[in-house]
């Protein structure tokens, strides 16, 4: 590609990079055939994810936001990191200070070996229990519906974060840190419409970072970045890789 195209410019940031931040969304696991929420391909029995991914949703009809994390988990179970997955691997390894934030819940990220990471919406593969709040990492396929603590016995829920809770304060302090002070932050496969991740671009970009997205289509934060890649993160961000 020629140094001067967009995806050499990147490359070129990239290179000369110290600090490296990547933001992904369900773009990036689109490619491994994990539904994305906003796509033709985001809804379950005509439920969108703000319908059931709250805590009023829970409280009213537990079994049916089971059903449909169960139905995810399903899913997912049999899906694989992709190439972009793998490359951000690489990445982790290739530069001297990397962080990955996913708002991903699927677990694929962890699955292809990264290991600087915050998954700031949780881990499908996570349970909270209601009572004591103890977290236990459950991988049963299916999970039994309405299952319980083996503690107390009180209810468990998905440990993801629901619209309307907050975000835990120490991924949020990881975010800040790694979004302030990094050279270059990649934005990959996000629509940019859930906060606060949506406002993770201007974060860094009011900080002095050069931001790069890379997406299908154009979104709300591609006012903000330096430079938009258009393409499947699939094949985007292995061809990044070459520069470091
Ligand atoms: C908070 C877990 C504050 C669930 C998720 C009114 C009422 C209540 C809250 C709000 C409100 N208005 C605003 C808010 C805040 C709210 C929010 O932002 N709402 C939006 C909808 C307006 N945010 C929150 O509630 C957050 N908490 O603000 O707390 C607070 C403070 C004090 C006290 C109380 C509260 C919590 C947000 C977290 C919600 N949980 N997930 C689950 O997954 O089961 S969010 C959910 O959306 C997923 O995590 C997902 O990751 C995330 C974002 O979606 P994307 O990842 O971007 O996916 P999407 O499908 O949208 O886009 C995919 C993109 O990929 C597209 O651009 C597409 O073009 C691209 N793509 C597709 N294929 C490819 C590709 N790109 C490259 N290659 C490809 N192959
Ligand atoms: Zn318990």
């Amino acid at each position: 590609m020629a140094p001067g195209s967009d995806l050499g410019i990147v490359r070129q940031q990239l290179s000369a990079a110290q600090s490296i931040t990547a933001l992904t969304g369900a773009g990036i696991s689109a490619d491994s055939g994990v539904p994305t929420f906003r796509g033709t391909d985001g809804l379950w029995r005509n439920y969108r994810a703000e319908d059931l991914a709250t805590p009023q949703a829970f409280e009213r009809d537990p079994r049916l936001v089971w059903e449909w994390y169960n139905w995810r988990r399903e899913l997912i179970a049999k899906k694989q990191p992709n190439d972009a997955h793998k490359a951000l691997v690489e990445l982790e390894r290739r530069s001297s200070d990397f962080w990955l934030i996913t708002q991903n819940v699927d677990g694929l990220h962890r699955d292809a070996g990264s290991q600087k990471l915050s998954e700031i919406h949780g881990n499908i593969w996570n349970a909270r229990c209601t009572g004591c709040g103890v977290v236990e990492h459950n991988h049963d396929v299916p999970i039994s519906i309405l299952p319980s603590c083996l503690r107390c016995g009180s209810l468990l829920r998905p440990h993801i974060v629901w619209f309307g809770e907050s975000l835990s304060t120490d991924d949020l302090d990881d975010c800040s840190r790694a979004l302030k002070h990094c050279d270059v932050l990649l934005v990959i496969g996000t629509s940019g419409v859930v906060y606060p991740a949506a406002g993770f671009a201007t974060l860094a970009k009011e900080a002095g970072a050069f931001v790069a997205e890379i997406n299908l289509d154009p979104t709300p934060q591609s006012a903000v970045v330096d430079i938009a890649l258009h393409g499947r993160a699939k094949d985007l961000v292995p061809l990044l890789l070459q520069s470091i």
